[in-house]
């Protein structure tokens, strides 16, 4: 006894003197950003007008460390455009504002106004930083984020770490984009094709590296449409982190990353330096829905043993196998979460709304943004913030219960990948069908077999014509979004809004002075529903809604194409005349864009702008 009392003290100090390291280790870091615009010209065929950070672009990695405070002091100076940034995959636990989409956890930050984004990080891996704005991110406001684990299980395998961004690129801004995307010129929604594929912003990357040591790239699809299929020859890949969530070491020859998808993995390098070999990574043509003349759709780097040795030319995707990431297992066996309290069921439908436009849909809504951000609504409209219908009909909200497991199926009703993501979680990944399986059956046991630790990330592609069923538990109070990651989807409206915990939030979270002068100098309602009603918050009027449907006995697509698939076999020279002028590419947009309105005016503006351009699709899908 004696003893133990006099090393009473000495213990005391001890664990006073560990607890300072352990607090010290828990570091702040400050990020000024001025977001400005610069030229670019990373594919070398064009400079472009680009958005960068303080002046410079590629931009900046962010790095923290496990436990760290992150402080990023924003200032827009676009001048012309508001602007926000995400910090895809971190939870943001406790501080939902600080997630970033622009009506839905903050207002847009006005040119000339700055804005604070502060939060902990306690989740280690890859991630990346984007803009959630005006569909903004592919002008180049996007980089990777980098969260170090000094207790990372594959540390002590690992000699260097290399970071990697893949990119698609366009040559024109998106706010030149969008508009003649959602346009009733283009009745499909044939997506812009990207001018090129850039691998670390650039093109011809060399990476050097030294024989018989283990790197551990950590790569990132910061793009806006295309998946990308990334490969090293003579190298097999080590997957070990996807999305944040270390695996079960996983060996790969390819591996496919949807837009916002991220990947760890070793590389162990040869023992001798005679060769240096290709890395590719080849965009996923069957995204596009034309491939317009000259379009090189790779991107090709190298693994540089020896400068001297010459840099060969790289094999074919076909060569090579790609990695079904369903099959991964989550490092921490993380076992299958229980019977889900909430099922939420959704059909993605890609469909024209009666201006003729191209929308993209979750059943029969297509998301649109509304008058007062979906979380100010939440802090503003006291035990009335569970009635969803306060956050007006095209927020698509759901409300969830705090910690109740929500099971999410969604089934592709169209013939496109769709690279789904949802904010605040990662959620297990239970079931993915193939192509053209149809709708998820939940009475079929094969199809409600579930992996008993299933794979869990951030975003996961759901298959043309197929479904996937992804579970999370509700346990983050916080406003967060469900949306494909295709960035055109997202301009088309494929998003939902998941509304989670509503009065837990209420009970914690105050906005900050800042975020509410960013809507006050923008002229954004802050308080109320959806439409800014302060008095009756089940009064919707003059909320934002989408256009009008299409008048009763339109023509659905499919048909649409059946019959001109039938059509076209008749109207052979037609046909051929179509084929010749149907490249989507952006030098030919503008002239197409005419040559359609004119056909257009001629006769009703969308059964006859569907049968054009629906030639398009049958051709490619
Ligand atoms: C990369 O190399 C190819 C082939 O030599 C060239 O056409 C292309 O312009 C290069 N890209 C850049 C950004 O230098
Ligand atoms: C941001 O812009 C302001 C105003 O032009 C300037 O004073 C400041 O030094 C810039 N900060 C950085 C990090 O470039
Ligand atoms: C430091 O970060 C670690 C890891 O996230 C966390 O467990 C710990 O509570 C943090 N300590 C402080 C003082 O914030
Ligand atoms: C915004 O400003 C940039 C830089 O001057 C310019 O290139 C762009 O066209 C402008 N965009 C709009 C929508 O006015
Ligand atoms: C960031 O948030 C922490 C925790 O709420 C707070 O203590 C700190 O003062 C904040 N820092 C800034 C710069 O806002
Ligand atoms: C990619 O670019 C970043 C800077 O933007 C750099 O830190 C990193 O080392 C580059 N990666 C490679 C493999 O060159
Ligand atoms: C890559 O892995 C495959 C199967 O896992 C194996 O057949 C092949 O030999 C490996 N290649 C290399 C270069 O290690
Ligand atoms: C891109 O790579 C694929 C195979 O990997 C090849 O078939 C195709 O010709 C390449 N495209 C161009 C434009 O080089
Ligand atoms: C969507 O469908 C629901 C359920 O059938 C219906 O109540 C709602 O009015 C529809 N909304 C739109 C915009 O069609
Ligand atoms: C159940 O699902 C499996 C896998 O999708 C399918 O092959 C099978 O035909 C389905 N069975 C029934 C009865 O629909
Ligand atoms: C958020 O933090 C709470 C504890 O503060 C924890 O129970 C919950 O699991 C966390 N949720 C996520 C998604 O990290
Ligand atoms: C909330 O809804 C109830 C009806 O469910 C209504 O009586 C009450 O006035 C509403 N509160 C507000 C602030 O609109
Ligand atoms: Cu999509």
């Amino acid at each position: 006894m004696a003893i133990s009392l006099s090393y009473f003290p000495i213990v005391s100090v001890l664990l006073l003197l560990f607890a300072a390291i352990v607090e010290a280790a828990n570091g702040t870091v400050v990020y000024d950003f001025n977001i400005t615009w610069v030229t670019s010209n990373p594919d070398g065929a064009f400079d472009r007008t680009t958005i960068g950070i303080n002046g410079a672009w590629p931009l900046p990695i962010m790095r923290a460390t496990v436990g760290d405070q992150v402080i990023v002091n924003v200032n827009n100076q676009l001048g012309n455009q508001t602007t926000t940034l995400h910090f895809h995959g971190l939870f943001m636990n406790g501080t939902t504002e600080m997630d970033g989409p622009a009506q839905v956890s903050q207002c847009g930050i006005p040119p000339g106004s700055s804005f604070t984004y502060n939060f902990t990080v306690n989740q280690p891996g890859t991630y990346w930083y984007h803009s959630h704005d005006k569909g903004q991110y592919p002008d180049g406001l996007r980089a990777p984020l980098i969260i170090t684990d000094p207790d990372s299980p594959y540390a002590d395998q690992v000699d260097e770490e290399i970071v990697v961004s893949l990119s698609d690129w366009y040559h024109d801004q998106m706010a030149v984009w969008i508009p003649k995307f959602i346009n009733k010129a283009n009745p499909t929604g044939a997506e812009p094709v990207p001018q090129a594929a850039l691998m670390n912003d650039t093109q011809n990357l060399t990476v050097p590296v030294q024989p018989g040591k283990t790197y551990m790239f950590r790569v990132v699809n910061i793009g806006a449409f295309a998946g990308q299929y990334l490969w090293i020859e003579g190298h097999n890949m080590t997957i070990v982190e996807v999305d944040g969530v270390y695996t079960d070491p996983a060996e790969a020859e390819m591996i496919y990353l949807g837009a916002a998808q991220r990947y760890s993995f070793l590389v162990t390098t040869r023992n001798e330096s005679s060769m240096n070999y290709a890395i590719v990574s080849s965009m996923d043509t069957s995204l596009f829905d034309t491939i317009p003349d000259g379009l090189n759709w790779n991107v090709t780097g190298w693994l540089v043993y020896d400068e001297s040795n010459d840099l060969p030319t790289p094999a074919l995707v076909e060569d090579f196998n790609d990695f079904d990431d369903f099959f991964l297992t989550p490092y921490d066996k993380m076992a299958l979460l229980a019977e889900p309290d909430q099922t939420i069921s959704l059909d993605v439908i890609m469909d024209n709304l009666g201006n003729g436009k191209p929308y993209a849909f979750f059943d029969n809504i297509t998301y649109v943004s509304q008058k007062v951000p979906t979380l100010y609504t939440v802090m503003s409209t006291g035990e009335n913030a569970t009635n969803p219908a306060v956050y007006g009909e095209f927020s698509h909200p759901f409300v969830l219960a705090h910690n109740q497991v929500v099971e999410l199926v969604v089934n592709n009703l169209d013939t496109g990948k769709h690279p789904f993501h949802l904010h605040g979680h990662n959620f297990q990944a239970i079931a993915r069908s193939v192509e053209d399986a149809g709708t998820f059956d939940a009475t079929n046991a094969t199809q409600t077999d579930y992996p008993a630790t299933p794979m869990r990330r951030d975003t996961f592609v759901l298959r043309p014509s197929g479904y996937i069923v992804l579970r999370f538990q509700a346990d983050n109070p916080g406003v967060w979004l469900f949306h494909c990651h295709i960035e055109w989807h997202v301009d088309q409206g494929l998003m939902v809004t998941m509304v989670e915990a509503p009065l837990q939030l209420q009970q914690s979270l105050t906005i900050p002075q800042d975020h509410i002068d960013a809507c006050q100098v923008g002229g954004v309602p802050y308080l109320g529903n959806a439409a800014g009603n302060t008095v009756d918050v089940l009064d919707l009027t003059g909320a934002n809604v989408a256009p009008g449907p299409l008048p009763a006995g339109f023509i659905p697509r499919g048909i649409v194409a059946l019959t001109f698939s039938v059509l076209a076999a008749l109207l052979g020279l037609a046909t051929i005349v179509w084929y010749g002028l149907a490249d989507m590419g952006a030098a030919t947009m503008v002239a197409e864009e005419k040559r359609i309105a004119a056909m257009n005016n001629e006769t009703t503006p969308v059964s006859r702008g569907s049968v054009v351009s629906e030639t398009v699709e049958s051709r490619n899908r």
